[in-house]
């Protein structure tokens, strides 16, 4: 026996250094796996990858009748600097993680271009399996892949039950819609998705939408949609599918849409009606807005869009109508510095003294900064209009509440209302994004108002039940970031929270805005996912909350693209390059300094 032991012993560390070496071997195995390198040895790869990341954009194009020089969509990965230096030293990890997935994505399923609906699938099981391996993968690649999956999802869900309606009931399992898409089946669900579909490299998914706006979106119809929903959703969503893809029909079908909203401008001011009908041309206003008003957020929100089409057809039209808003808007008395939410097209003049930067307003002020952007830093009469109305804004709108939480209320007539609307949260990502630019050297106080904007609503998720935030909370009466009333307690799918938390990691790359956007993917999947797609829900402070049985579809162009940002790389969609409309819908900047838009002179821009 004592003879005998060493040997035994010697024999039982040898299997112990054996089946060590045999785990490592399986460790660098599935590290070889999971993260094999990019290189033209794996053909296979290479192909998936140039699709995926290299999207197909026409060469740099110009605007036909643009007079000057040039513009090209930028490559949705297209290298930015600038902004994006302020993260320099970030890790590969933080950095690369969209490369990563799309490797992981392509090995896995390397014929994502099948109509195979079968291999497809499988494909698809074999993604979901690896969550099993998920020690080897990075969170941020776990945290996209889930993002993805939730994209496939909706996506999946509306194909099935809602194809070709405005929207999805995802418990009812059928098509919705609103007033503002006019009671149509325009597919607004496939309008509003499909850049972001094009951005996760669904581009099956992407072809099956593009084939059905191709065959069936007509904007021949006798409906009466809102000119503002159409424009962001529709308008700005085919725009950006078109710059992303290339595709000729997307800009056909926007422009098309355009001329029909036009008649909406035919009022004694060339304030637009809230709404027209699509047929008829007739334009009227909301029912519910103060004396007949035109909404500031609604007419407000044009700009983008049209100075696009005007330099993509050539046609001054879409131009002249902005410019003229913007000069009547320059022309008025403004309250302590501030624009009511309500102006009347008729005669001219403010209806009720609210002012907003949620609901009503926020947008307007977006798009001030974002014409600024968008022109290339050029038309500088915007970023004075958008500093003028910041700085008014922070004297009379944001306060900090007793327990030191910085929010924006709502003015009116006078009277600070301290509650802040779940609208208004997107301004935590303006004020980050308009900081370098702001006069006297407050770009450092802008970003750290932004931080406070983002602080402020992620309190508004965390002090709730489902840790998703209210549609309204208040700071009064020892609340603080809750909401009071029954009415605005519910979470319908919106995305403005997680759009500042973006913004915010692209401009401070710090961690915990990653954090605090996985915090709301996983509460959103668990919470709002049902059979049939995501719902809202009605109360957010409740552990068995009802669910309002709809799929907006913000949810797919805005909510779930803007999650999938925030865990990508910074240089997919590179804000030097492209600029997003308040639906995300990015857009590029336009080199200005070298156009002449038609209807424009230089100096006017
Ligand atoms: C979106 O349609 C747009 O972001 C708009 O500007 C305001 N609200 C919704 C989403 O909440």
């Amino acid at each position: 026996m004592l003879v005998n032991s060493p040997q035994a012993t010697l024999r039982l560390s040898e299997k112990f250094i054996l089946l060590l070496i045999l785990s490592a071997f399986i460790t660098l195995c599935f590290g070889a796996f999971f993260f094999l390198p990019d290189n033209s040895k794996h053909k296979r790869f290479d192909l998936g990858l140039e699709d995926v990341l290299i999207p197909h954009i026409d060469a740099p194009k110009e605007g036909k009748h643009a007079r000057g020089t040039q513009t090209a969509a930028p490559r949705p990965h297209a290298q930015g600097g600038g902004r994006q230096r302020r993260g320099a030293g970030r890790s590969r990890r933080q950095g690369e993680t969209s490369v990563e997935i799309i490797q992981l994505r392509c090995f896995f399923w390397p014929n994502s271009l099948s109509t195979n609906s079968d291999f497809k699938n499988k494909s698809y099981e074999l993604i979901h399996r690896l969550f099993l391996f998920r020690d080897f993968i990075s969170s941020e690649i776990q945290w996209l892949l889930f993002v993805f999956q939730m994209m496939k999802h909706a996506w999946d869900s509306y194909r099935q039950y809602g194809w070709g309606h405005n929207e999805l009931k995802p418990l009812a399992k059928k098509g919705h819609s609103t007033n503002i898409f006019g009671n149509s089946q325009l597919g607004a669900s496939i309008v509003d998705a499909l850049d972001t579909l094009y951005i996760m490299g669904l581009h099956e998914e992407f072809k099956d939408g593009q084939e059905w706006i191709d065959q069936n979106l007509d904007f021949s119809v006798n409906a009466e949609v809102s000119v503002f929903e159409v424009n962001i959703r529709f308008i700005g969503g085919l725009l950006a599918a078109y710059y992303l893809s290339g595709q000729e029909m997307f800009k056909q079908k926007a422009v098309q849409l355009a001329e029909k909203l036009l008649p909406a401008f035919n009022t004694p001011t060339g304030i637009p009606w809230a709404m027209v009908n699509l047929k008829s041309g007739v334009g009227r206003n909301w029912g519910w807005a103060s004396a007949g008003s035109s909404i500031l957020a609604e007419f407000g929100t044009l700009h983008m869009e049209f100075v696009h089409l005007t330099y993509l057809t050539g046609n001054p039209a879409y131009y002249q109508k902005v410019m003229h808003i913007r000069k009547l808007l320059a022309k008025m008395d403004r309250p302590n510095g501030l624009y009511p939410n309500y102006l009347n097209p008729r005669t001219g003049r403010w209806g009720q003294h609210h002012t907003s930067v949620g609901g009503l307003g926020d947008s307007f002020y977006e798009y001030l900064l974002k014409a600024w952007l968008m022109s290339d830093k050029t038309d500088t009469e915007a970023r004075k209009t958008y500093d003028d109305a910041m700085e008014a804004i922070e004297r009379h709108l944001i306060r900090k509440s007793n327990g030191g939480l910085t929010f924006i209320g709502e003015w009116k007539n006078g009277h600070l209302e301290r509650k802040m609307g779940h609208l208004a949260c997107f301004a935590g990502g303006m004020f980050a994004l308009g900081a370098d630019g702001s006069p006297d050297d407050k770009a450092g106080h802008y970003l750290q108002l932004g931080a406070e904007i983002a602080h402020t609503c992620h309190e508004s998720y965390d002090r709730t039940v489902l840790k998703l935030g209210p549609e309204a909370f208040k700071f009064d009466s020892g609340l603080e970031a809750v909401a009071v009333r029954q009415n605005e307690k519910y979470y319908i799918l919106r995305p403005e929270v997680i759009e500042t938390y973006w913004y915010m990691w692209r401009f401070t790359h710090d961690p915990k805005y990653r954090q605090w956007g996985w915090e709301a993917a996983q509460a959103i999947d668990k919470y709002c996912r049902v059979s049939g797609g995501f719902s809202g829900v009605k109360d957010v402070y409740s552990s068995n909350p009802t669910y309002d049985d709809v799929q907006q579809s913000f949810f797919l162009a805005e909510t779930l693209k803007y999650l999938y940002l925030l865990f990508s790389s910074d240089d997919l969609m590179p804000l030097e390059s492209w600029v997003f409309n308040t639906e995300a819908h990015p857009l590029p900047v336009l080199h200005l300094a070298n156009i002449t838009l038609p209807g424009s002179e230089p100096a006017q821009l």
